[in-house]
Formats: structure tokens, C-alpha cells, sequence
């Protein structure tokens, strides 16, 4: 076989069948359905002795791989896998997959962006409303029956027309700064370079963008480019009186330094969608009335995961019928 150049997501044709393809961990039903129906499709075992016995046998097939962004392939996997060519990610991000290392190996990545740009957005203002008026503890204090025993719920923080900083003002970031326009805040933003004719006032870095806002909402992409880019200058600049909400990933913050400020006062208070080893979250977190936390769900919605798996099925059909992607990365 040719060895592929791959330019604007297109391999050259080939003889050889494209294929066997692997599902890596769980995936949407639909997806899995169609995986095993159609493409007959090999799965990675979770135990990893059999996954050793089944990558001796089978590892030298692959040449797709299917996963969600955050399972992704590991640079372990890839090394597994000589043949593979592509890596279609359920999920606009792929931090699961090292992508340096698929660029190395010419491996072509794709995910689904778009159609999960308003339900994320959407759990962001949630979390953003949430967090400043505390809705999720007030439900709490009426189900523990305080209301009745010892009066009103205490006064909350006004969520309307609030400086807030966009750390990340792509596709989820520019939905979340639309959404936050129409409350009447003024939106600020950092990025690696400033986005023309964004709107929103630009600063150079994160703590200057901190230092300016009332609220910072992450929305970066994750992986080691944002490792811990919200650290605890990041936090100490955005203050006692200061607001974090997460709908990007766990990695992007430092989540020892996040546990320490919101502890001691810094922090006012923190909405996160999203963990650094998740489905674990820090007890002390759990024990914060002042922190709302989900279990990752920004884009669980029936129409919005529905929509993420037909994207991810018409990649790995494209890529499989002439080696394109619909929506590449990388
Ligand atoms: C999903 C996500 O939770 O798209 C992403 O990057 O994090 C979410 O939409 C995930 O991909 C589903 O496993």
C-alpha cells in the first residue's frame, strides 16, 4: 500500500479494504448498533488481560478506531495498532487521543463539532445562573425542610448584566457570550490570538482577563496545550467576590488550587460540568454549598447525542467509502 499524504483530510485511493474497525469503550446505542451490524466491528476489551490477548491477535487488523473524545487513543494504543489510519472521536473534543502522535504517524483524526454547540453553551448559562443564585442549594434547603424551620432562603448574587470572561471564545465560547449578551452582560475574553470582529473586549492572558470580570467561563479545548491553565494566580485574580464555571474540561484547571481557594474564602464560587479524574469528584468539593457540580452532561441531550452519533457515523463511513473525513481535525 502507498504510504498516505493525507492533505485536507483525503488519503489517495488504495486497494486495500479499509478496515477492520474498533470500538474503544461505550458509546452511543445507535452508534454501537451500527458498528456491529454493519462493520462487523471488533471492541476493545476493559479488562486489560484480555485486552492483551485481544490486541495479540487482532491488533495488526485495525485501521479505524471509534471512541469518544475522552476515552480517545493513548500513545500505548497507537503504538498497538501499526495500521491504523483514522480516529473518528464521539465528541467535539479528543484529548483522549494524543494527537501529537497521530500527526507523527500520519493516523487522520475527526469529531463532532456543531451540533453540540448549543447544549453545551446551554449548560454553561445554567451553571452561570445557578451559581450566582444558588438555585440547586435553595432546592436543597426546601427538601431538607429548612424554609419552614428557620425562614428565608439568605440573599443571593444578581446574575444580570455581569462582567464575564470567555476563556476560549470558540464555537461553545462565542453561544455562551450570545446567550450571556442577552442577560445584559458585558463579555470580555481570552484567546490565544484575538478573534476579529469578535466584539468582546480581548485581554493577553488568562489572570489579565480574570482580573477584569465578576465570572470566567472555561471553554478551551483540553489537552497539555490547557493543562492547568486556570491555575492559582488565575483564581487568586479573579477574587473573593469572583465566579468559576467549567463546561470544557477538568484538566483545564487546576482543581488543588481551585479546592483550596473556594475553602478559604478567594472564591465566591464555582459551577463545574466537568472533573479532573472524572467520575471522581473531590469529596471536598461535595461538601461545598457554594460549588454546583454535574456529572458531565453538557451535551446529554436526546437531539444532541443523537446528532453527535450520525456525525460520527458519516466520518467513518466517508472515511471508510474514499478515505475523507467530514469533519477532520488536527
Ligand atoms: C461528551 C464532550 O460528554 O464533546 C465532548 O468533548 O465532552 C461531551 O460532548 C463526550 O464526548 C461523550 O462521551
Amino acid at each position: 500500500m502507498t504510504e498516505p499524504t493525507r492533505p485536507g483530510g483525503t488519503v489517495p485511493q488504495s486497494t486495500a479494504p479499509r478496515g477492520p474497525v474498533l470500538q474503544i469503550g461505550a458509546l452511543h446505542p445507535l452508534v454501537e448498533e451500527t458498528l456491529a451490524a454493519d462493520h462487523s466491528a471488533l471492541r476493545l476489551p476493559a479488562d486489560a488481560r484480555d485486552r492483551e490477548d485481544f490486541l495479540d491477535r487482532h491488533a495488526g487488523e485495525v485501521r479505524v478506531a471509534v471512541c469518544s473524545g475522552r476515552t480517545g487513543v493513548d500513545r500505548e494504543l497507537m503504538g498497538r495498532l501499526p495500521r491504523l489510519e483514522a480516529v473518528v472521536h464521539f465528541g467535539v473534543g479528543y484529548d483522549g487521543t494524543d494527537a501529537a502522535e497521530a500527526a507523527a504517524r500520519g493516523i487522520r483524526m475527526s469529531n463532532t463539532p456543531d451540533v453540540l454547540t448549543d447544549a453545551v453553551a446551554d449548560t454553561a448559562l445554567a451553571l452561570y445562573l445557578d451559581v450566582l443564585r444558588r438555585f440547586s442549594a435553595a432546592d436543597r434547603f426546601v427538601r431538607r425542610g429548612e424554609w419552614e424551620t428557620t425562614g428565608d432562603y439568605p440573599l443571593t448574587e444578581h446574575a444580570s448584566g455581569r462582567r464575564v470572561g470567555i476563556l476560549g471564545l470558540g464555537r461553545i465560547g462565542r453561544a455562551v457570550a450570545h446567550r450571556l449578551t442577552a442577560l445584559g452582560c458585558e463579555i470580555h475574553y481570552h484567546n490565544r490570538r484575538p478573534v476579529p470582529g469578535a466584539g468582546h473586549r480581548y485581554h493577553g492572558s488568562p489572570a489579565e482577563l480574570a482580573a477584569a470580570v465578576d465570572v470566567l467561563v472555561v471553554a478551551v479545548p483540553g489537552g497539555p496545550d490547557s493543562t492547568a491553565l486556570v491555575d492559582a494566580a488565575v483564581l487568586d485574580a479573579l477574587g473573593p467576590q469572583g465566579f468559576l464555571v467549567n463546561v470544557a474540561r477538568g484538566t483545564v484547571v487546576d482543581e488543588t488550587a481551585l479546592v483550596a481557594a473556594l475553602e478559604e474564602g478567594r472564591l465566591a464560587g464555582a459551577g463545574l460540568d466537568v472533573h479532573r479524574a472524572e467520575p471522581h469528584v473531590p469529596p471536598a468539593l461535595r461538601r461545598l454549598e457554594n460549588v454546583v457540580l454535574l456529572p458531565h452532561v453538557g451535551s446529554a441531550t436526546v437531539q444532541t447525542r443523537r446528532a453527535m452519533a450520525e456525525l460520527t457515523l458519516r466520518n467513518l463511513r466517508s472515511w471508510l467509502a474514499d478515505g475523507t473525513l467530514v469533519t477532520p481535525v488536527g
